[in-house]
């Protein structure tokens, strides 16, 4: 500029540091012999947030293949759906076995 200074066109470097995303939960509903296909299409319905159609559509995967994932949260999510979803089931007697593995 006009007094000889050198001018040094401050440069925008800014460190922003990625968001670390947390590990996320399958939660799985596992088959049995015993619990009546309308009280899992209730849970998945209760629980899950599914409509009755894609709560059928579960439940028979979970029939006929074994298990089949109903959600996938974050830890303290997961967490809460088995335990809401196992204390429902003990409450009406069923052996209903819902479980979460890291995604
Ligand atoms: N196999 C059960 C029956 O024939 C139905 C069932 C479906 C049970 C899904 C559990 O997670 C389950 N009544």
């Amino acid at each position: 500029s006009k007094d000889n200074t050198i001018d040094i066109e401050k440069q925008k470097s800014t460190v922003r540091q990625k968001a670390v995303p947390p590990p996320m939960y399958k939660v799985y509903l596992n088959n049995d012999d015993y619990t009546p296909m309308d009280f899992v299409i209730d849970v998945l319905v209760r629980f899950f947030n599914l409509d009755g159609e894609k709560a059928q559509n579960i439940m028979l995967t979970v029939h006929y293949k074994g298990r089949a994932v109903c959600g996938i949260y974050t830890a303290e999510i997961a967490e809460t759906k088995v335990m809401q979803v196992s204390n429902y089931a003990r409450e009406h007697q069923h052996p209903l076995m819902c479980t979460m593995e890291q995604a």
